[in-house]
């Protein structure tokens, strides 16, 4: 009776400090499915292609300033943006992974010091992840494999906040991965929980929001 509709893609957030290896490993993540034959899109956030997208882009290159709520509320516009067309990919059967989400949100507007709950509160009601995997690296290592941009936020001082409020935010659907270690052990373990999470998503696992 129409169960088989039930089968769905996967939501995969790839979370972590800048330079941890996120972008990377999403790719390596996407051509591995692709190659087994799912149906597969590689998503990143901030969006920076919509309108409330170029606000946020332009606030990260230190090209406008905004309060500390006001980008904030901007960065969860730019999902609830994305929220209906995320919905449609994966009820159509199309895996997502995606390089940030609601808890870089989160982690990186309370490392100013802006109240947890507060940054939580818009977040609510956009679909929850199937699984969030976290590249877990050492501030001070990440910031030895250089290449830290220009941005607003690539400072060491501020990624060291970043990291601690990360560690507030583990729940049951993170799966903590030591991204110190050579970049194909990392892709190894990645491979194995994504292509599991996948299956379980592909059996008919319902759809839930954050954060409840
Ligand atoms: P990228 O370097 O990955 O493009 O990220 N950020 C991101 C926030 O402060 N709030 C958010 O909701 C998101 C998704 C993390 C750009 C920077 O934006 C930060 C780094």
């Amino acid at each position: 009776n129409g169960h088989k509709s039930d089968s769905r893609g996967a939501l995969i957030v790839l979370e972590g400090l800048d330079r941890s290896g996120k972008t990377s490993q999403s790719s390596r993540l996407i051509s591995y499915l692709e190659g087994l034959g799912h149906s597969v899109e590689s998503w990143r956030f901030p969006d920076r292609n919509t309108g409330v997208g170029q606000m946020i882009s332009s606030y990260l290159t230190n090209k406008s300033q905004l309060d500390d709520h006001a980008i904030h509320l901007l960065f969860s516009a730019n999902r609830w943006e994305k929220r209906s067309l995320m919905e449609a990919k994966l009820r159509s059967g199309t895996t997502l992974i995606v390089d940030r989400y609601s808890f870089s949100g989160v982690a990186f507007s309370s490392a100013k010091g802006l109240d947890m709950e507060w940054c939580k509160a818009p977040e609510m009601g956009l679909l929850a992840p199937d699984m969030v995997l976290y590249l877990d690296i050492p501030p001070e290592k990440a910031a030895e494999r250089g290449g830290y941009g220009g941005e607003r936020y690539e400072q060491l001082e501020f990624q060291r906040k970043v990291a601690h409020s990360y560690q507030l935010l583990h729940d049951a659907s993170w799966k903590s991965i030591d991204a110190s270690l050579p970049m194909e052990d990392v892709e190894k373990k990645l491979k194995e929980m994504v292509l599991d999470c996948v299956t379980t998503c592909q059996k008919g696992k319902a759809l839930s929001n954050l954060w409840s």
